[in-house]
């Protein structure tokens, strides 16, 4: 049984390793030494300073739904786990070896017949997100396994087939629209039970009619969704890593165009497509495919250069792995709230959103411990909702205490790590025309102390600005600090210069 989870598990990260090089998301971006003539590169320009794109850049915090027939096994069948309680209930239909059901494939492509969520309400679901704080949201419409969540006219597998019978995408689109929180639509385009897909590049006649029928097929799912509900933001595509979808890039390229035209302003990541390289993400040159980077999936940038800039958001996970329901979390570490909010403002200090992912269950109820979670959470971003949105990267020293984020000469400091003889030491570049000259606990309002530290260290760049924080002040999560910069009180007289 070990054997056979091994055996998956190294599957799956060559298949990953394959697909898509770690070194861009390792790392400072590597520029090529010489350019290529590309013809299927970037559509948009980059950095778009368009309303929607502005909007995507305050956003701050998201939530990803993934909700599907998977949520009805929850990652185990008659008590069984499967693939020995491995990660990302999602995949169960790809269960495989001993431990897997008898036909096992054929069960799950039957589970439509049972999916009757009767718990299912789309405006309690945005409520949620909303009490969490999310401005935006990405709903599975289609994963892996093909089963569309909407009524699709282009494959009879599909939401209206099943005793539910109503649209769900509809509901979750409106139900989120009302609550003025911004959908974006997941999109997988692999599909594991389509007869017309294959994962090589065709090469056969009949492979490329057939792979070319599973093309059109996508362009009319994809052209149906936008039309059926204008009023998304944005489409999150996956299952882009095949050399079929590879081989298709003359395709994908009019594909995107025609999305574009369909629906304006409509955001795309990265994930969408490649060039006649084959490079995805990013194209031959390094330029951005797409609007911003969407390759940070349970990981983040190690430092804000590594970005060059470009937009991204960060989507995560609450246990290790694993996306859709799955019934039992016991053994495994799942993240907590300070966890997340730790991974939130790292990310808001790159300019980056974060977007925590739900698994509601078969019966179309989050879990208690999301629940918990998203309360939580919208606690403490209400609290300091100025540090989490529209603030962008600050160009300060980073700082051991926590994370920086900057709006018109306010800076927040959210503190993780508080120093054991509360003063909160700012390190601010000699040169800068700004310093700290006031702050306030965000959570309060109740002012600080700032003293300017020069503590004289030869050669340093940096002078110092220390906030005092009141022993009596205790807080159970993070913190923020809200501080002033201005002008530097008058100079003081310079050190003299040691000469050696
Ligand atoms: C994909 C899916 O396979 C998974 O089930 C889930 O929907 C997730 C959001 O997306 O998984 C991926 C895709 C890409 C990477 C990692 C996991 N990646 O680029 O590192």
């Amino acid at each position: 049984m070990k054997g056979i989870t091994i055996r998956l598990g190294f599957g799956l990260l060559f298949a990953m390793l394959a697909v898509n090089s770690p070194a861009q998301w390792t790392g400072a971006k590597k520029k090529p030494q010489t350019l290529k003539d590309i013809k299927y590169g970037p559509i948009t320009p980059a950095h778009r300073t368009d309303a929607q794109m502005s909007a995507f850049r305050n956003y701050g915090l998201g939530q990803f739904i993934h909700w599907g027939l998977y949520a009805i096994p929850g990652n185990e069948w008659n008590g069984v786990s499967a693939r020995g309680g491995a990660a990302a209930s999602e995949w169960i239909r790809s269960w495989g070896g001993p431990t897997a059901p008898k036909d096992w494939k054929k069960t799950y492509d039957n589970l439509y017949r049972q999916f009757n969520p009767r718990q299912f309400d789309a405006v309690k679901w945005a409520q949620q997100a909303k009490a969490m704080g999310a401005r935006y949201m990405i709903f599975t419409t289609k994963h892996h396994d093909g089963f569309a969540l909407w009524p699709t006219r282009y494959s009879d597998y599909n939401i209206s087939k099943t005793p539910y019978k109503k649209d769900v995408v509809k509901q979750v689109v409106d139900a989120y629209t009302a609550a003025g929180i911004d959908v974006f639509l997941y999109f997988s385009v692999l599909e594991w039970n389509n007869p017309d897909y294959l994962s090589k590049a065709p090469q056969t006649p009949e492979e490329h009619k057939r792979f070319d029928r599973f093309l059109q097929y996508t362009r009319n799912q994809l052209l149906e969704l936008v039309t059926n509900y204008p009023q998304i933001k944005g489409l999150w595509f996956d299952g882009t890593w095949d050399a079929s979808w590879k081989s298709a890039y003359d395709f994908t390229y009019k594909l995107e165009k025609e999305l574009r035209e369909k629906h304006p302003g409509l955001i795309i990541g990265s994930r969408f497509r490649n060039d006649e390289f084959g490079a995805r993400h990013f194209d031959s040159n390094g330029r951005l495919l797409g609007d911003y980077e969407q390759g940070w999936e349970r990981k983040m940038p190690g430092s804000f250069d590594w970005l060059d800039g470009n937009d991204w958001d960060c989507v995560m996970t609450i246990p290790p792995n694993g996306w859709g329901y799955m019934k039992d979390w016991s053994g495994i570490y799942t993240k907590t709230t300070d966890d997340l909010l730790e991974m939130l403002m790292r990310c808001r200090s790159m300019n980056g959103n974060f977007v925590l992912n739900f698994g509601p269950d078969g019966n179309g109820n989050m879990r208690p411990e999301e629940d918990r979670i998203a309360s939580e959470m919208g606690e403490w971003v209400k609290q300091n909702a100025p540090a989490v949105y529209e603030s962008r990267h600050s160009d300060l020293p980073a700082s051991g205490y926590g994370y920086f984020t900057e709006k018109d000469s306010v800076l927040y400091l959210t503190v993780f790590n508080r120093p054991v003889n509360n003063i909160a030491r700012i390190a601010i570049p000699r040169s800068s025309k700004q310093v700290p000259v006031s702050a306030t606990l965000l959570q309060n309002g109740s002012g600080l102390e700032v003293k300017h530290a020069d503590i004289g260290l030869d050669l340093d760049k940096n002078t110092y600005y220390d906030i005092v924080l009141p022993a009596s002040f205790q807080t159970e999560r993070a913190f923020v600090i809200r501080i002033g910069l201005g002008a530097p009180a008058k100079k003081a007289d310079r050190l003299m210069d040691a000469k050696m």
